[in-house]
C-alpha cells in the first residue's frame, strides 16, 4: 500500500466527485461563478481557491468523526483542533490539507447521546441498519469507490414525519438524517482576490447586487475575537426532498461560505508577493462557527 502522501491523486478525484455532485445541488454556486468570471474578478473558475470544505456526521459508535474522518486521514489530512458547541450539542474538528492548494476540512458530529429519548430512538432506528463501521470496507486507494461512498445512503429514506420530529429538536440532525455526507459547503477564499473583491464586506457586496442571500445569523460578517479569520455564508438552498412512501416536502440543502484571513501580525512586513497560506490566520473560530451552521437552519432558510 502506497503512504498516505501519494494518495493525492486518488483525493484529486474524491474532491472532484464532491464538487461536482454539490454544483448540481446549489445553483448560488453556478450564479456566483459566473459572476466572478464575469466582472473580471477571476479570468477562469479553476483559479478559485477553496478554503475549506465542511461535513456533518452522527455521532453514533460505527459512525461519526471517528470513521468518516479514517478517509481524509488516509490522503494526508491532519487532524488539528476540536470545537465544541454546547446549545447545538456538535463536536468538531478540523484538519489540515497535504498540499497547500486542497481545501482544509471542517467535518462535526452530533452528539447523539444528548438528545431526548424519542430524538435517539428515531436516529438509532437508521444508524442501526450500520451494523459495523462502513470505512472499513473500503477501498480507500480506490477513488471512485469513495466518491461512490459519499454519495451512496448509509441507511433507509426517512419518513417525512420522523425528518419533522428531529427537526423540532435539533436541525442539525433533521439535515443529516436526509443528506447524510452531501457536502455542506465550500469556501470561497476572498483575500487574494482583487482590490474591492478581497474582504468579506466588499465580497458581500457583490454576492447581495447579483441577489445571493446572506445569512444574517450574529450579523452577516463573522469575526474572530483576534480579528485574524473573517467569514460570511449563502442561506442553504433548499431542495425538493423525496421521503419514504414518495412523500415530498421542501427541505434545506447545501450553502457557500467565503472566508478572509487575514496576514499574522508577525508576518505584515513581507511583501505580498512572499506572503503564502502559512503566513495567513489558520484554522477555525468556534464563535464564527456556531453561527454559520445555522445557514442551513429554518430561522435562515425561512427569510
Ligand atoms: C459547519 C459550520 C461551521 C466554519 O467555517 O466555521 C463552518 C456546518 O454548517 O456544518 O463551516
Ligand atoms: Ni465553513
Amino acid at each position: 500500500m502506497s503512504a498516505p502522501n501519494q494518495n493525492t491523486e486518488v483525493l484529486d478525484i474524491v474532491l472532484g466527485g464532491l464538487m461536482h455532485r454539490y454544483q448540481e445541488r446549489v445553483p448560488d454556486v453556478r450564479i456566483i461563478l459566473n459572476a466572478m468570471v464575469s466582472e473580471g474578478i477571476i479570468d477562469q473558475e479553476t483559479n478559485i481557491e477553496n478554503d475549506h470544505i465542511a461535513f456533518r456526521t452522527m455521532g453514533v459508535p460505527q459512525l461519526g468523526v471517528q470513521s468518516f474522518e479514517k478517509i481524509f486521514l488516509h490522503y494526508g489530512y491532519e487532524k488539528k483542533d476540536h470545537y465544541f458547541f454546547e446549545g447545538k450539542k456538535l463536536d468538531a474538528w478540523w484538519y489540515s490539507p497535504p498540499r497547500e492548494t486542497d481545501p482544509r476540512i471542517f467535518v462535526s458530529e452530533l452528539r447523539v447521546a444528548d438528545l431526548s429519548e424519542e430524538s435517539q430512538r428515531i436516529i438509532k432506528s437508521y444508524t442501526d441498519e450500520v451494523v459495523s463501521d462502513p470505512v472499513d470496507n473500503l477501498d480507500l486507494n480506490n477513488g471512485e469507490a469513495v466518491d461512490a461512498f459519499l454519495h451512496t445512503p448509509l441507511w433507509r429514506t426517512p419518513t417525512l414525519s420522523d425528518y419533522l420530529t428531529l427537526l423540532k429538536e435539533s436541525e442539525y440532525a433533521a439535515w443529516v438524517i436526509y443528506n447524510r455526507y452531501y457536502l455542506n459547503h465550500f469556501t470561497i477564499s476572498v483575500h487574494n482576490l482583487p482590490e474591492g473583491y478581497n474582504t468579506v464586506a466588499d465580497f458581500n457586496i457583490f454576492l447581495e447586487k447579483h441577489g445571493i442571500i446572506l445569512n444574517t445569523s450574529g450579523g452577516k460578517i463573522k469575526t474572530s475575537p483576534d480579528g485574524g479569520l473573517i467569514q460570511s455564508a449563502t442561506v442553504a438552498q433548499m431542495i425538493e426532498a423525496e421521503f419514504a412512501n414518495g412523500e415530498t416536502y421542501k427541505i434545506s440543502g447545501s450553502y457557500v461560505e467565503f472566508a478572509e484571513r487575514r496576514i499574522l501580525p508577525e508576518f505584515t512586513n513581507l511583501p505580498i508577493d512572499q506572503i503564502s497560506r502559512k503566513n495567513r490566520r489558520d484554522g477555525f473560530e468556534a464563535a464564527n462557527a456556531d453561527k454559520i451552521f445555522e445557514s442551513t437552519y429554518t430561522t435562515q432558510t425561512g427569510k
